[in-house]
């Protein structure tokens, strides 16, 4: 299996850097299709939902793939048994105001729970190019010169310093806006973007804090997708000594009602982490 794993990396990478390069043509014009979670849909985003797809197609390794931009699974090869699910281009509404954004990926042995997820990573496309890829520590490389230059193994601790609360604040419960504000009461700094990948990126290179996008009024299972998004963040978390929980239960162990399904989540340090169970519980 970890040939077959290291074969789709490779991959990955290789067309990783190709998006990169087109990313810099500041292609920002949407195109007239709403995605299966009715989000509408960039050109890039459909750019990189091909370009990832399509190399994912040549691989015998791969049984098959579930896109954030498509709305069923993709079968490639009956015979194999790794399942790779990826949102193509993640906050690729922030293309027109040039923040970093990222492509998403889980990497499954057999059927689509958090259980079977072996690998899972990320590349961010910000002033570089840079990747983090978890199967059992969390290593970050950068692109230069055409390689990837391994920067460090993720190592979070117990506590951070930054607080990265998403969601609409109006639409918050009570105790959640408690215990958002409580954080900065403390001194957290805010550090929000819109952008999952560069946000959880950020609290992963500062070695902690917390991210959040919780059930609010209006998104009542939340806004993250649990396959494309939440898994392989919560995955990469772990392996970097932190946590990742819907505020009652660990992400990896909850259930996937459907393909493109959201939940709640929380990614953090362990001692937040905690004062988020102790409010949610
Ligand atoms: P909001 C981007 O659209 C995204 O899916 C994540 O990257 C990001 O964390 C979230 O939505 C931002 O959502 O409601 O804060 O704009």
């Amino acid at each position: 299996m970890e040939k077959n794993i290291e074969e789709i990396l490779e991959v990955l990478k290789a067309k990783a850097v190709v998006l990169s390069e087109m990313l810099k043509e500041r292609l920002a014009g949407y195109s007239d299709i709403n995605n299966a979670s009715g989000d509408h849909v960039l050109k890039i985003d459909m750019k990189a939902d091909l370009l990832f797809g399509e190399a994912l197609k040549t691989l015998k390794c791969v049984k098959g793939y579930v896109s954030e931009e498509q709305p069923n699974f993709v079968d490639v090869n009956k015979d194999a048994s790794l399942i790779v699910t990826f949102d193509p281009l993640d906050g690729s509404s922030l293309v027109d105001s040039n923040l970093s954004i990222g492509s998403i990926f889980g990497i499954y042995e057999g059927g689509l729970k958090g259980e079977n997820l072996v690998t899972a990573l990320y590349f961010i496309y910000g002033p570089r190019l840079e990747l983090v890829v978890a199967k059992k520590e969390a290593k970050h490389y950068v692109y230069v010169d055409k390689e990837w230059k391994f920067i460090q193994d993720f190592k979070m601790e117990s506590k951070g310093k930054l607080n990265s609360p998403g969601g609409t604040q109006k639409y918050w419960d009570k105790k959640h806006k408690e215990l958002i504000d409580s954080f900065f009461a403390r001194g957290y700094r805010l550090r929000y973007s819109g952008g999952m990948v560069a946000d959880l990126h950020q609290i992963l290179c500062k070695k902690g804090g917390i991210f959040s996008y919780p059930a609010t009024s209006d998104a009542k299972s939340g806004k993250l997708r649990i396959l494309f998004e939440v898994f392989p963040f919560a995955f990469i978390y772990e392996k970097a000594g932190g946590e990742a929980s819907d505020g009652k239960k660990r992400l990896l162990d909850i259930e996937v009602p459907s393909l493109h399904a959201s939940t709640p989540c929380f990614f953090g340090s362990k001692v937040e982490m905690k004062e988020v169970s102790d409010v949610y519980r």
